[in-house]
């Protein structure tokens, strides 16, 4: 089944999802969550799971990139690596978790490909695109089928460490290059973390014998004076965990649940913590949008606060997410159309000389925009739009997909899906700061793509 059709399944979830914010991306199925915070903007790297699930397993062949300088609208920049980008090796399956660091100006992206180890990629832009420096993989190790779910962070001393694993955690030191690592230390460079019960807490496996909590998806980070390691715990279900050190190499003491299963979690989950504007914010991934099926999650975000001595609370996943941006989207600038806090239906493409821009548009499908300020007023409001079709009309509607509509853009036949044109129409005056509602109307399947927006 097509992702658009899960829309379909009632009017019920539909009114449901006007009041959500999660899953943060519906145009999608995104996990793996990896946030990366860089000048002002928290780009959101995510593994990819495929709208068609092959042979019931994990099915993933590219990794995504999302931005948001508000933390409700998130700007989709589109598959920004894949498994094409390593010629070293055959797989074709196994897109899994991804982060991405910066460091002097470039940035690498580490990235496991499920059976050949973990690998890494580089680029002079957070949005790409990567290219593979070294042509194989970066860990060189005689496990690669435990090397999955890569987390980096850079000390204050500027010491990289990389750590990975399942269900045993490794780390090497990475070179001040990012893609090799000191090999003096561990075994050929490779530290085997101890893994006990005073570390990463303890279960009792299904063949009765004792082990730690520990599984997967760790997130290694320093805040304040500590280090922490969050990470998928037990399973199947998992649940997400977390353990302290003094030092970024240990030793790591366990400290307890952060997020317990829920049944609109997935089997899996994986957690990236950040903290932007003031505020700290965590990354998980469920399975609500694709209504259970675990092969097909979503990224989810909540905000959260710290307790006063660095302990993190438990925390509930919700259906709201965010309840308040942190900054008001500016409509008197261009905003790309694939700009949104919520979207029913239609999907996005990429091509090298438009970029990103919203596809498959259908009679009712409607994007929503939050936390829009219009200052004084806006009048007129214009669109880039390419349509092969009869076209449609883009309703602009305020704060609901039947709020007051303040204007309609005719969008006709352009002559092709790449030709684009500049549609614009007079607005209902506006003032302050409000959520919008672009509500798209024809007669035909799929009516235009929408590249861009701005008001007068
Ligand atoms: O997404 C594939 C795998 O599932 C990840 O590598 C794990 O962390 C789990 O989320």
């Amino acid at each position: 089944m097509q992702l658009r059709n899960y829309f379909l399944l009632s009017a019920l979830s539909c009114v449901m999802a006007l009041n959500a914010q999660n899953p943060i991306v519906q145009t999608f199925f995104t996990a793996d969550p990896a946030p990366m915070v860089h000048d002002g903007t928290v780009y959101l790297y995510t593994s990819h799971d495929e709208d068609e699930t092959v042979d019931n397993f994990f099915t993933m062949y590219d990794w995504r990139c999302y931005s948001s300088k508000d933390m409700v609208n998130w700007t989709d920049h589109g598959v920004v690596a894949s498994l094409k980008n390593f010629t070293w090796m055959d797989k074709t399956n196994g897109a899994w978790a991804p982060q991405c660091i910066e460091r002097n100006g470039k940035f690498y992206l580490y990235v496991p490909i499920h059976g050949e180890g973990i690998a890494v990629l580089v680029s002079d832009s957070p949005t790409g695109p990567f290219s593979d420096p070294l042509g194989k993989r970066l860990i060189e190790s005689d496990h690669i089928w435990q090397d999955i779910d890569p987390t980096v962070a850079i000390d204050d001393d500027g010491q990289a460490l990389l750590y990975w694993g399942n269900p045993q955690l490794w780390y090497v030191k990475l070179n001040e290059d990012m893609i090799s690592y000191d090999r003096t230390v561990g075994q050929n460079g490779i530290v085997t973390v101890e893994m006990t019960a005073a570390a990463f807490g303890s279960k009792e496996g299904r063949d009765g014998k004792k082990g730690t909590t520990y599984t997967e998806g760790p997130w290694f980070y320093k805040r304040n004076d500590i280090y922490y390691m969050v990470y998928a715990a037990e399973g199947i279900p998992e649940y997400i965990s977390y353990s302290t050190a003094p030092s970024a190499e240990g030793p790591w003491t366990y400290r307890g649940i952060i997020m317990e299963r829920a049944p609109q979690l997935a089997f899996t989950n994986h957690a990236g913590i950040i903290d932007f504007s003031g505020n700290s914010y965590i990354f998980y991934h469920d399975q609500d949008l694709s209504e259970g099926e675990g092969f097909k999650r979503s990224v989810s975000v909540e905000q959260f606060s710290y307790n006063d001595d660095g302990s993190i609370p438990l925390i509930t996943p919700t259906k709201e997410g965010v309840k308040e941006s942190v900054a008001h989207l500016n409509p008197f600038r261009k905003v790309e159309a694939e700009t949104i806090a919520w979207s029913e239906g239609l999907k996005t493409m990429r091509d090298n000389k438009t970029g990103v821009y919203l596809s498959n548009i259908d009679n009712g499908e409607f994007i929503k925009v939050r936390s829009v300020d219009f200052g004084k007023g806006a009048r007129r409001f214009k669109a880039g739009v390419a349509s092969a079709s009869t076209g449609g009309k883009i309703e602009i509607r305020l704060g609901a997909v039947d709020g007051e509509l303040l204007g309609v853009c005719e969008v006709t036949n352009t002559g092709g899906w790449q030709n684009w044109v500049v549609q614009s129409c007079k607005v209902k005056k506006m003032k302050g700061v409000h959520d919008l509602f672009f509500v798209f109307r024809g007669t035909e399947d799929t009516l235009f793509n929408f590249d861009w927006w701005q008001f007068k």
